[in-house]
């Protein structure tokens, strides 16, 4: 589950339970000895099994992230920039952009857990989409699946002021967006991005060649360690101890370093978090999260929801295909009400393409 859609109050929840059997070893005496998750496999085994195409794949397969430099050219990732910036604005208040003083919460729409903007149909803004439908994104996320055929995540948007005076900076939080069930490819993540980000600036931080590693350490659990996978969730957090076991074998951070209009992939195998900006950092981070899976990995059923979340204007986890949820989308206030600023449709409507509505999964691929 992509942490960036994440309600408040669906910080862990499991998501499907369908999914995850149980094998069960019965003793001499009947009684259930030892309970077995049972693994599953990628139905694209082949995707990122080579290293030899001599482009972003080597390095996603090699490395478990890439950038793709220049997806978007840069005069359209300023474009986006900007119309994030008025799409914060729109809501009023006291909210400006160069003024550190007015980076509240009191002066910005409601945000997600992880504190980025998930609610007021801002999934469907017409900025999000064409940013979605760029060439180069699509050409990144088709090369890699070998298809065309794609569905697209309605994912959220990311705008991070650096050294906010209200609240804390956010610690790291290693994660994976794969259940440890889950073996081989299964989803590709991606990051629209739409600002500078240099080492000390916020951005994704990854553990370089992770992915290669999770099967052993999942492996070595025991028996009962294995139950917190059940119900399946994509999404694993690491301990301490389990982090030191990745640095003994000399795999560790590394912040993700980009330019507006790159577009940042990572196997969502690999661990990583969103870092806040450093004390040292005055950039405001804009991103968009976007991540692309084979129309045909959706089951009708999943179809059948992706299709009233999208026609509510609704969010969903980073998964395309798969987790969807129809949500009650209001943002409601603390005391209960909804937020006076809330909307029903996006500000400005995107134009329903039949490309749009086909990576929306609204229109079946013919
Ligand atoms: O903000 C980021 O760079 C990463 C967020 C994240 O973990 C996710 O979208 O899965
Ligand atoms: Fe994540």
């Amino acid at each position: 589950m992509a942490l960036s859609t994440l309600l408040p109050d669906e910080t862990l929840t499991p998501v499907d339970t369908k999914k995850a059997k149980l094998v069960q070893t019965i003793n001499p005496v009947e009684e259930i000895h030892a309970v077995q998750p049972e693994l599953i496999k990628s139905s694209y085994p082949e995707v990122l099994s080579s290293e030899s195409h001599s482009d972003f794949r080597d390095e996603l397969a090699r490395n478990g992230f890439a950038v793709v430099k220049g997806a978007i050219p840069p005069e359209r990732a300023a474009h986006y920039r900007e119309k994030a910036k008025d799409w914060l604005l729109s809501f009023g208040g006291k909210l400006d952009f160069e003024n550190r003083e007015t980076w509240t919460d009191e002066n910005l729409p409601s945000q997600n857990v992880i504190r980025t903007f998930a609610s007021y149909c801002v999934a469907h803004e017409k900025f999000m989409w064409d940013a979605r439908q760029e060439t180069g994104v699509l050409d990144a996320f088709s090369r890699l699946w070998g298809t065309d055929k794609l569905l697209v995540s309605f994912d959220s948007l990311n705008v991070t002021f650096p050294n906010r005076l209200d609240v804390p900076r956010r610690q790291p939080w290693e994660h994976i967006d794969q259940s440890p069930l889950k073996r081989g490819v299964h989803c590709v993540q991606g990051i629209i991005n739409l600002s500078p980000s240099g080492p000390e600036d916020g951005g994704l931080v990854v553990y370089p060649r992770s992915h290669r590693y999770n099967d052993e350490l999942f492996d070595s659990m025991s028996v009962e360690d294995k139950q917190s996978w059940l119900p399946l969730k994509d999404i694993y957090f690491f301990k301490k101890e389990q982090l030191d076991w990745f640095h003994e074998r000399g795999v560790k951070a590394h912040k993700v370093c980009a330019e507006p209009g790159d577009l940042i992939l990572w196997d969502s195998r690999t661990i990583h978090y969103g870092s806040d900006p450093m004390d040292s950092s005055s950039q405001i981070r804009t991103a968009i999260y976007a991540a692309y899976t084979p129309a045909s990995m959706a089951s009708p059923d999943q179809l059948a929801l992706k299709k009233q979340v999208f026609e509510k204007y609704g969010g969903t986890t980073h998964w395309p295909h798969d987790h969807i949820v129809v949500r009650n989308s209001h943002v409601m206030l603390p005391d209960g009400s909804r937020d006076p600023r809330d909307r029903d449709e996006p500000l400005e409507m995107p134009e329903k393409s039949d490309q749009l509505l086909r990576l929306a999964g609204v229109k079946a691929y013919d």
